[in-house]
């Protein structure tokens, strides 16, 4: 039997006789007659009735991680400030549909963007709804955006997924940065439920990366971000991909604000790097190329069209990304304006401030745009 005290005994007349608290009284004496009178066990999620709900809830894979893990110990004040008293992470990935994500139409590769983060953040929602009605407390930061723009230009993400994914054992880190899952390759969102109890089966890292080292990924970013030994260059990345995005989006206005008059404006943006600036302010944000992503080879159920015919799979999915004629942006005298000239002559390069944010004009100076 419960020998502990009824708590309903130490709470003021005016609570204990209250139709909701009585309700609740109601309902833990029943689950306390169903336990036989025990007290309810400590509590721990079952990681196969986890995985049941993520699975119907729209994800194509999921595990978890203790928050202790050593990996996550950065991870740890983040998660701490918008849960407290997480106790483990469970790692999400969905699926993106590879062929567009591949397009060199960028509205097609997009719309599976964007789409894709709806799809995943449902699935996270979903999750933490049945876990809060079986009596745990967890929260679904976003998988993309909105994030946390108060810390701008810091860390505005919660949680970093990747390092989580990777902890949870849904894939290593390739050498483009993205997280590369043993099956569906490099073609997966992710994203990070963060729970106040103990799992019971958590995921380990994998024993082998599933990057094949081709360095594809390297030959398709349009600005040289991906350098062949697995470094990144954010801000290179940051400053194209992401032209629509804080940082551009910062450049683009400073601009409104520095035109004389509409000629001037448009001397300074094109009309088609307006209307772009539109459709991502009205209907989200697009990135600008994500060809590292569309390439990557990598993957049980990716890599069949590539070891069936290596020149093939490069003709169709690598040369139509690299011989696309559109606008790169880059900062003035950087090592992307050089490797971009240099490798894509055929397209345009357009000069813009560091990261799209601080741009110092000459006087009567007009921006460059390459060519
Ligand atoms: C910040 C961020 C970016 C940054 C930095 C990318 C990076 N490598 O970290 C930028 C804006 C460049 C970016 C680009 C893209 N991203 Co992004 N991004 C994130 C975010 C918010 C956090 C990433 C993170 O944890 N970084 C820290 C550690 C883990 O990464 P790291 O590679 O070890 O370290 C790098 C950073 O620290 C960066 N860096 C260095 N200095 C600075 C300074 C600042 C201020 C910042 C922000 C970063 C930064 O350079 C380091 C060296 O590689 C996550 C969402 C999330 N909440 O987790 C999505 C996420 C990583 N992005 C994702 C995607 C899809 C992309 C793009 C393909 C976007 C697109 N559609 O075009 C590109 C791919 C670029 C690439 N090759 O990495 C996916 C990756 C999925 C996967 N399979 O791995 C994520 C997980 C979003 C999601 N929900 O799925 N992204
Ligand atoms: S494209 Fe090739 S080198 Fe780049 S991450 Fe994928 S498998 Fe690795």
């Amino acid at each position: 039997m419960d020998e502990r005290p009824d708590p309903s005994s130490t709470l003021p007349a005016r609570l204990r006789d209250h139709p909701s608290v009585r309700a609740v009284r109601a309902r833990q004496a029943a689950a306390r007659a169903d336990q036989g009178g025990q007290p309810p066990s400590p509590r721990v999620i079952d990681a196969e009735w986890l995985r049941e709900i993520a699975l119907r809830a729209g994800a194509d894979d999921v595990a978890a991680v203790p928050l202790d893990r050593p990996e996550l110990a950065a991870e740890r004040p983040h998660v701490e400030r918008a849960l407290p008293g997480t106790r483990s992470l469970v790692s999400l990935v969905v699926r993106m549909a590879r062929d567009n994500v591949r397009s060199p139409e960028r509205s097609i590769a997009n719309q599976e963007f964007h789409r894709s983060g709806e799809i995943i953040n449902e699935a996270a929602r979903r999750i933490v709804q049945a876990l809060a009605d079986a009596g745990y407390r967890a929260v679904n930061p976003s998988a993309t955006f909105p994030m946390e723009m108060d810390r701008y230009p810091g860390r505005i993400w919660v949680v970093a997924h990747k390092t989580v994914a990777v902890a949870a054992g849904l894939g290593a880190i390739g050498i483009h940065r993205n997280v590369i899952h043993p099956r569906f390759g490099n073609f997966v969102l992710l994203t990070t439920l963060l729970v106040d109890a103990e799992v019971s089966a958590y995921g380990s890292p994998i024993n082998y990366n599933p990057c094949l080292e081709c360095k594809l990924c390297v030959a398709a970013c349009p600005v040289g971000a991906i350098g062949k030994d697995g470094s990144f260059d954010f801000r290179t990345c940051f400053t194209h991909n992401y032209r629509e995005f804080m940082g551009g989006f910062t450049d683009w206005a400073e601009t409104v604000a520095d035109s004389t008059d509409g000629a001037d404006f448009r001397t300074r943006v094109s009309d088609t790097e307006n209307a772009s600036m539109w459709q991502s302010l009205s209907f989200r944000a697009n990135y600008k190329a994500a060809y590292c992503m569309a390439v990557c080879p990598a993957g049980e159920d990716v890599l069949e069209p590539y070891l069936a015919d290596r020149r093939d799979f490069m003709a169709q999915v690598l040369r139509p990304l690299q011989d696309k004629v559109e606008t790169l942006y880059v900062t003035a005298d950087s090592p992307a304006a050089e490797y971009a000239r240099r490798r894509f002559p055929h397209k345009e390069i357009r000069q813009v401030g560091d990261a799209g944010r601080s741009r110092r004009r000459e006087p009567g100076h007009s921006p460059d745009s390459g060519h």
